[in-house]
């Protein structure tokens, strides 16, 4: 079915620590992801971002082989520590910093390629994290962010003409601070962590990364858009789920509610302007922050032109009778792979919590875009094939589970678009090459370019060189 318009986005992504390397160079300042790395590293599986895939000295090739794949467009983030080492708002600005991204945005454009810049994608300056604990503080994060934003503005907004603030705030409030999986590592349930508090510090980190995000939107908006007169977006992750037992209605508020404690927490105040959906405020009491009228009038001044949609997977969902612990993020809900008739959501791709579930995708979409009204860019989709960490580059390459999932992803968006009216307007696939994928290291490999760890050479994946045709097929005539 072609139903893609003829102006659709495309291209593929990546993030700063997961591809640049040159952690040294040019006077960086450590992000959180560096300590985190180097001080456990058993938490990463032995792996860290120092050298990754060295994208720092080669994004001149890796631009070539975006070229080489037709891509429209490319994501990328910004490494905040890079453009001011220490982070907050009264220290230097890195000129030589600045150089870098300067250098990368011109050889984007040399090869007629858009960037996309995500403000944000989890490294946060290490600096801001010891002067007052990072996310944890509301009021002085959000300040130090919004000058990092003015800063980018002013220097990349005359070529750069689409903003992403953050990257799955999800991720970085419950993986950092309640389960403690990810940087900077806190929890108060987890064995390995040193120390934090599950049951609040995840909830006051989602309001300083929405304050945050709210800042440098409505910083845009007063002092930018007018003259440079881009786009700005943030990026959401989320599953979609399905009743467990569709007759149960128990189960479908269950669905319900997970879908608001991990969408909803974000995109109420921010999409909506509204408190955090009624179901968090009623589980979670006085441990979810309030927002302020002041808050709310950033909240006003920071209307978005597009969702930024981060999708991999889909999941059951089925009401739990015990009452919720202090530290229970999920809404008092049962997640699974399979229902009760044994009817799986769809098969397993190389990694334990991704199946592909295309037709759960377009509810997905629908039921996005007609929550939140606005332009869906998906700003990450993909997946590793099965078996892929074991394989040689010559197995690799072949790569038909991905092919598929692009395939039948494609055409759920179709499906979204024709039969079901939503606005979708692009697609990021994640992601450009092989990288770290955070914790679990190097193994599990989500990119449409293989990457040699040992010798840092890049071989495109058939994926890669047939994705231009998956979308041009789907495509209306302009
Ligand atoms: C999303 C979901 C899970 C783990 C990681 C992500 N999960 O359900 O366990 S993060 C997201 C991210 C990017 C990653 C990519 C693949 O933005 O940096 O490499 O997905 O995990």
């Amino acid at each position: 079915m072609a139903a893609l318009p003829a102006d659709f986005e495309w291209g593929f992504a990546t993030a700063s620590y997961q591809i640049e390397g040159g952690v040294d160079e040019n006077g960086r300042g450590k992000s959180i992801w560096d300590t985190f790395c180097h001080a456990s590293p058993s938490r990463t599986k032995g792996a860290d971002g120092d050298v990754a895939c060295d994208h720092y000295h080669r994004y001149p090739d890796d631009f070539d082989l975006l070229q080489r794949y037709g891509a429209k467009a490319y994501r990328f983030s910004l490494s905040w520590s890079r453009i001011v080492p220490l982070g907050g708002r009264n220290d230097a600005v890195s000129e030589p910093g600045i150089a870098f991204y300067s250098r990368l945005i011109d050889a984007l454009l040399a090869r007629g390629i858009t960037p996309w810049v995500t403000l944000y994608h989890w490294d946060l300056p290490q600096g801001l994290h010891d002067r007052y604990g990072g996310w944890l503080d509301v009021d002085e994060v959000q300040r130090d962010f919004e000058r990092y934003a003015r800063v980018c503005y002013e220097r990349f907004g005359g070529r750069v003409k689409h903003w992403i603030t953050l990257n799955e705030p999800w991720i970085q409030s419950i993986f950092g601070y309640a389960t403690g999986v990810n940087a900077p590592g806190r929890s108060s349930t987890n064995d390995q962590a040193a120390e934090g508090d599950s049951a609040t510090e995840p909830w006051i980190a989602g309001k300083a990364l929405i304050m945050s995000h709210a800042r440098a939107v409505a910083l845009y908006n007063n002092e930018f858009r007018p003259q440079q007169r881009g786009k700005i977006g943030i990026s959401l992750n989320g599953d979609f789920y399905e009743p467990w037992d569709a007759a149960d209605p128990r189960d479908h508020e269950a669905v319900e509610r997970r879908m608001q404690f991990h969408i909803g927490w974000f995109a109420n105040p921010i999409f909506l302007r509204k408190d955090y959906p009624p179901c968090m405020r009623q589980q979670l009491g006085d441990r979810l922050p309030r927002f302020s009228d002041a808050d709310f009038a950033i909240l006003g001044d920071a209307e978005c032109d597009f969702y930024g949609m981060n999708y991999y997977t889909s999941q059951f969902a089925r009401h739990r009778e015990e009452p919720p612990t202090e530290t229970d993020f999920v809404g008092n809900v049962e997640e699974l792979a399979e229902n009760k008739e044994g009817v799986s959501v769809g098969p397993l791709s190389g990694v334990h919590w991704l199946r592909s579930c295309p037709d759960m995708f377009r509810k997905h979409l629908t039921r996005i875009y007609r929550l939140y009204g606005k332009p869906i860019y998906i700003t990450e989709n993909g997946c590793p094939c099965p078996g892929e960490d074991k394989m040689t580059r010559e197995e690799a390459v072949e790569d038909p589970f991905r092919i598929a999932y692009f395939e039948s992803h494609l055409d759920a968006i179709c499906k979204a678009i024709k039969e079901d009216g939503s606005v979708i307007s692009g697609y990021f696939a994640w992601s450009l090459m092989d990288n770290l994928e955070w914790s679990d290291g190097y193994g599990v490999r989500f990119g449409v370019t293989f990457t040699d760890y040992e010798t840092l050479e890049r071989t495109p994946k058939k994926s890669a060189l047939v994705f231009k045709s998956l979308v041009e097929e789907r495509q209306v005539s302009a």
